[in-house]
């Protein structure tokens, strides 16, 4: 096992990584960006290296400062976290030629599975359900054309080095199809530098669901289940849970199932996300890979026992996976909200700056996973996540009360925050029935606009 540890991240990441590597018995070392200085995760760590200014071009993104970083520290691995450099795979290759471990998968795997037309291949390959559409990327137009006609639209356009939103068009017709290429052709240039797109059946009211993964660098790989990430705002996820509400075990079982298989032929290991969009019938189609530790890890852990951070970096140090497939079972439910410190009546304007007022509430099933205090300045130049809460229970719907009380008792102030919205989208009928798709969010936020002006 390493003996050193070096984060190449901040806020409750960095912390939650930290507990991880001191119950391994590694020492962590955490780099830190001036913005970020007297951040209260910084404390717990055995070392923090100031690595350059507030904006992140000069600090957490600067891939020569973090190995420096971790060179002066004699640091054996460094872990990429989310965001930031969790996906660069440059910086996975610049860690293994500077002989540090990068915590996470191979480049090789990291390149095969975030390059999108790439993915589905291997998908198709290995069984793995994915939607109906052009086999690679577009090269002529008229073959495009030719597709989505049999597939009939609406179709949608995406980027294959896209995700999470970006550099995606919906056509509804020939027309809009051709002209959503070519948009969607310049924007993923100029966005990725990769000009390649491809065609695929567009699904209306979907619901979306993504299978934790996780595998070693011995060819084992199994699912942790899935996650339902329904409840998101601009590509912004607000509420997590597990398992996916009114799944029927056997679906469950197979698409799970086949996403620890697309993680394994990818020769993968670390800890990985497979999306799918789930529709009203309880078919699923493959979105994307994300390689790397997400923010809603937590949820997958109270409900299986496994602690994911630890076990990627047991398997990042050579390990074997500690657990088989037939000892993954689901206990109760788990649901996480993102506390964010936003406004939620002001188009969710970030609100940085000091936070007075923080009392966090407990009781049994309560987990908060936050690097926020009284007395912490939130700083205005990372993401307005200030931690999460996150409730576990034997059902959904004791979940939810709980995750309410736990809501009541959270006291943070005069910085705005989420918690009131949550209280609020937990009542959503739609929600407490578990038949939420990823647009109730917005359109509830529409219609309550549209209620306070009237
Ligand atoms: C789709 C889709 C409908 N049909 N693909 C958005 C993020 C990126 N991961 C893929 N996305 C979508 N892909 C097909 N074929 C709808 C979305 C989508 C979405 C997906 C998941 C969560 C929220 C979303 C919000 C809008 C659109």
């Amino acid at each position: 096992m390493f003996k050193r540890v070096l984060i190449a991240n901040r806020g409750e990441i960095a912390l939650r990584i930290i507990r991880a590597c001191h119950e391994l018995g590694i020492e962590a070392v955490c780099v830190y960006s001036s913005a970020d200085k007297g951040g209260p995760w910084l404390e717990q760590a055995d070392r923090a290296i100031c690595i350059g200014p507030g904006p992140s071009k000069e600090s957490y993104l600067k891939i020569e400062r973090i190995i420096a970083a971790a060179e002066v520290s004699h640091a054996e691995a460094i872990h990429p976290g989310y965001g930031f450099l969790s996906e660069n795979a440059h910086f996975a290759e610049v860690c293994r030629a500077s002989g540090f471990e990068f915590i996470g998968p191979s480049p090789e795997a990291m390149n095969a599975l975030g390059d999108k037309v790439n993915c589905k291949r291997l998908a198709r390959k290995t069984g793995t359900p994915v939607f109906p559409g052009t086999e690679d990327a577009i090269e002529d137009i008229e073959e495009a054309v030719k597709v989505a006609a049999e597939i009939q639209y609406p179709v949608i356009v995406k980027a294959r080095a896209g995700g999470g939103g970006r550099g995606m068009r919906i056509a509804r017709d020939e027309a809009e199809l051709r002209t959503g290429i070519e948009a969607a052709r310049q924007e993923a240039a100029a966005a990725f530098g990769d000009g390649g797109v491809y065609v695929e059946k567009f699904l209306e009211n979907a619901r979306h669901f993504e299978v934790q993964t996780i595998g070693d660098k011995h060819g084992h790989a199994v699912h942790l289940y899935e996650r339902d990430c329904s409840s998101q705002r601009r590509h912004q996820k607000l509420i997590e849970e597990a398992p996916a509400p009114g799944v029927d075990p056997k679906k469950r079982d197979r698409v799970c199932e086949s996403a620890a298989t697309l993680i394994r032929e990818a020769k993968y290991s670390g800890a990985a996300t497979v999306e799918f969009l789930m529709d009203r019938h309880q078919n699923f189609y493959m979105l994307e890979v994300n390689t790397r530790v997400q923010v809603e890890h937590p949820v997958t852990e109270m409900i299986t026992g496994v602690d994911i951070v630890k076990t990627g970096i047991r398997v990042a140090a050579g390990e074997e996976l500690p657990f088989t497939q037939k000892d993954i079972h689901i206990n109760g439910h788990a649901i996480e909200v993102r506390i964010n410190a936003e406004d939620p009546d002001r188009g969710f304007m970030p609100q940085a700056g000091l936070i007075e007022t923080y009392a966090a509430p407990g009781g049994p099933g309560v987990r908060i996973d936050s690097h926020a205090r009284a007395g912490y300045r939130i700083p205005p130049n990372y993401d307005s996540m200030i931690g999460k809460l996150i409730v576990h229970a034997p059902d959904r719907a004791t979940c939810i009360e709980r995750l309410k009380g736990a809501l009541r008792e959270f006291k943070i102030g005069p910085v705005k925050t989420t918690i009131p919205l949550h209280l609020k989208l937990l009542d959503h009928p739609d929600f407490r029935a578990g038949s939420h798709d990823i647009h109730y969010v917005e359109r509830w936020l529409k219609e309550i606009a549209v209620t306070a002006k009237a």
